[in-house]
């Protein structure tokens, strides 16, 4: 699983983990040239400034006090400030040790971003725990959208609540819950159309299918979780604001990382939105949604 990993977001490691290896392998001493440097590969990675001005600042610190002595210990300290920012994010309950039943999963997120396939592969995760999963194909706005869903459906086996195309996608949702508890599904997962026509809009749609569906099943939704498209950058964390301004998003899936080279994208989200990034998407197989795990992506991420 962590070779794979690894082999999956290479991309990532032969672009900006190679550029800082470079440095640290081409200079002889910590110079504030070279911090520098490390500042720039950074925010070229889509770290994002106040995420790499937070980093380069306690290794600043950390330099001027003498603590920092050698490439080796100035490289080490990098990764640490990194996962740190991971960690600081995280602490939030693993959607699997959920016990909410039925579990209510509400995915929201711009036309594109994975949503879909994510879903997917969730249903696949929840299944192989043994788990009785209905998806509900509330993105009601493109038929092509519902019939991806069940595509999904009929391969994993799983129940796909639908209505025709153009019906309301709160409507839906509603009957996705009432079929789920009259069948005893352990998890509901709801995919939405997330058309970012205005915020007020998203905000009003997003906000009547939470309302919807709390009505029937108090409580819920008990995750409602934004996914991001890794490869577009600092866009990502654009739409993560206008999301979560719009509604109450609990945790964050990075899919794509595959298919970019600039990873520093998931410490960017994890800094500024202060929202577990949840999973990440590392290809297009099933097994390619992993939990995220901070200590296992670093380390696939520098171990060369
Ligand atoms: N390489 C790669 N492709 C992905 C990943 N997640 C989703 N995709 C692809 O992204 C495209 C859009 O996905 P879809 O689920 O339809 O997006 P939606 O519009 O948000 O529902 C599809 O071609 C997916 O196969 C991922 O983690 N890695
Ligand atoms: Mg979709």
């Amino acid at each position: 699983m962590f070779t794979r990993l690894k082999k999956k977001i290479a991309g990532s490691r032969n672009g900006f983990i190679r550029q800082l290896d470079e440095l640290f392998t081409g200079r002889k001493e910590i110079s504030p040239e070279l911090l520098e440097d490390i500042e720039e590969i950074l925010v070229m990675a889509d770290m994002g400034i106040s995420t790499v001005e937070q980093i380069t600042s306690r290794l600043q610190g950390e330099v001027g006090r003498g603590e920092l002595s050698s490439m080796e210990a100035l490289k080490t300290r990098l990764k640490e400030q990194i996962k740190a920012i991971f960690i600081e994010s995280a602490g939030a309950q693993k959607v699997e040790d959920r016990e909410e039943k039925p579990l209510v999963i509400l995915v929201v997120g711009v036309n594109g971003v994975g949503k879909t396939t994510t879903i997917a592969k969730l249903a696949w995760r929840f299944k192989q725990e043994g788990k009785k999963v209905m998806l509900v194909a509330a993105d009601t706005f493109r038929a092509a959208a519902v019939e991806q869903l069940e595509k999904w459906g009929d391969m994993l086996a799983v129940d796909v609540i639908r209505q025709e195309s153009g019906a309301d996608p709160s409507a839906v949702a509603y009957d996705g819950i009432e079929a789920a508890i009259a069948k005893g599904v352990d998890v509901v997962i709801i995919d939405t159309a997330g058309r970012l026509h205005t915020q007020v809009n998203l905000m009003k749609e997003l906000e009547k299918i939470r309302r919807v569906i709390g009505k029937k099943l108090p409580g819920a939704p008990h995750e409602t979780m934004l996914v991001l498209d890794s490869t577009t950058g600092q866009n990502a964390l654009s739409q993560a604001k206008t999301f979560c301004e719009a509604t109450d998003v609990t945790g964050i899936v990075l899919t794509k990382l595959d298919g970019t080279a600039k990873g520093g994208i998931v410490a960017s989200i994890a800094h500024e939105m202060k929202i577990p990034v949840k999973y990440i998407g590392i290809g297009e197989h099933m097994e390619d949604l992993r939990p995220f795990d901070p200590d296992q992506f670093i380390d696939a991420l520098f171990d060369q």
